[in-house]
C-alpha cells in the first residue's frame, strides 16, 4: 500500500532540496481558537517559519490523504468548518482508510510528520495528564506519540489546564526528554513558570538538534520535547489565571464534558472569563515557537550535512 501522502509544491520543492521544514498541526485552527484569531494566527505562524528561514507544513486530512502544506483555501476552509474530526494516533489510519478528512492533534501531526520526512513540529501546548485522572484516566495520546514517534515538537510546555506535575511525571517515565529552553523551569502555556523544575536545559537550539540526532544515533524510538516558555511581555500570571481555570474546570464537570471534548471546551470557557487575553497569549506563544522550531530544523540541516 502506497502513503496517502501530498505534500505542497513548497513543501515537495523543500523536501526535493533538503531545505528545512517545520511541521505545523491543524487541530489548534479547528478546535484550539476562535474564528477568525484561527486563521490569522495559522497564517503568521507559517509567516513566521519561512521569516526564520525554513519551510512551514501544515498538516491535515483531506478525503483519505494526508496533506502536508496546506493552500489558503484549504486553510480558510478549516479555520471556518465547525464539524471537522480531531484526529489522534488511535483513529488516523482509520480516517485515512475511510476517505475522511480531519484535523491532526499533536500525536496525528507528530505521525505526518515522520511520514513526510519532517523532524521538527511547532504547537501551542501539548495535551497531557487531566486534573482528575486519578479517576478518569483522561491522559492525553500527545505523551505517548512522544516516545513514539522521533519529532522535536516545540510548546510552551502542556497546557496549564492540565495536572503539570503527573504530566511531567508520565513524559519521564516515558523516557521521554524535556528540554527547557533558557529557563531551569518549566513553563505553564499562558504562564513562563510552572514552578517545576525543568529535568533538561539548553539555550541554544544546535544543541536541541544534536541531542535529536544523537537519539536516532542511539537508536532510540520517540522524541522530544522542548518548552519554549512564552515571552514576558505576553505572559498572563499563572495566579490571574486560577480562578478561570477553576471554574471552567468545575462547568466541564457538571455539564459531563469528557474525552475529545474537554480541552477545547476548556480553552473556549477561559478565552469568554479572561476577555480575550488568553487567546492573545496563545497566539504569541505559538508564533514564539514557530521561530524556535525553525531554527532548530536549520540546525538539524545544517549537522546532517
Ligand atoms: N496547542 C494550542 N491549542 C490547542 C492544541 C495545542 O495552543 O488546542 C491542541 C493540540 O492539537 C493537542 C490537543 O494535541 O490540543 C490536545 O488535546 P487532548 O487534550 O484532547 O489530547
Amino acid at each position: 500500500m502506497t502513503l496517502p501522502l501530498t505534500p505542497s509544491p513548497e513543501v515537495a520543492r523543500a523536501l526535493a532540496e533538503g531545505a528545512p521544514l517545520v511541521a505545523l498541526e491543524s487541530t489548534i485552527i479547528t478546535h484550539g481558537m476562535p474564528w477568525p484569531q484561527n486563521l490569522e494566527t495559522a497564517r503568521a505562524a507559517e509567516d513566521a517559519v519561512r521569516a526564520a528561514g525554513a519551510v512551514p507544513a501544515t498538516m491535515a486530512v483531506i478525503e483519505g490523504r494526508i496533506r502536508v502544506g496546506l493552500d489558503a483555501e484549504t486553510l480558510e476552509g478549516f479555520a471556518r468548518s465547525t464539524d471537522v474530526a480531531k484526529l489522534s494516533r488511535a483513529d488516523f489510519a482509520a480516517c485515512l482508510a475511510r476517505g475522511g478528512s480531519g484535523a491532526t492533534t499533536v500525536s496525528a501531526t507528530m505521525i505526518a510528520a515522520r511520514a513526510a520526512g519532517i523532524a521538527v513540529f511547532a504547537t501551542g501546548g501539548i495535551g497531557g495528564v487531566h486534573r482528575g485522572a486519578e479517576t478518569s484516566f483522561d491522559i492525553s495520546a500527545d505523551l505517548q506519540e512522544l516516545a513514539q514517534t522521533p519529532v522535536t515538537v516545540v510548546a510552551a510546555g502542556a497546557k496549564a489546564i492540565l495536572d503539570l506535575p503527573k504530566t511531567y511525571e508520565v513524559l519521564e517515565t516515558l523516557g521521554v526528554p524535556v528540554i527547557a529552553y533558557r529557563s531551569d523551569r518549566l513553563p505553564a502555556f499562558w504562564s513562563r513558570d510552572s514552578g517545576l523544575p525543568a529535568p533538561l536545559r539548553m539555550d541554544d537550539p544546535a544543541e536541541i538538534a544534536r541531542a535529536h540526532a544523537m537519539r536516532a544515533t542511539l537508536g532510540l524510538p520517540g522524541g522530544q520535547l522542548v518548552t519554549n516558555p512564552i515571552p514576558e511581555a505576553d505572559e498572563i500570571p499563572s495566579d490571574d489565571l486560577a480562578p478561570a481555570i477553576t471554574m471552567a474546570l468545575a462547568e466541564a464537570e457538571a455539564r459531563g464534558i469528557a474525552a475529545k471534548a474537554v480541552t477545547p471546551f476548556l480553552l473556549d470557557r477561559i478565552f469568554h472569563m479572561t476577555d480575550g487575553r488568553s487567546l492573545t497569549a496563545n497566539i504569541a506563544l505559538v508564533l514564539n515557537n514557530a521561530r524556535l522550531a525553525a531554527a532548530i530544523a536549520r540546525e538539524l540541516g545544517a549537522s546532517s550535512a
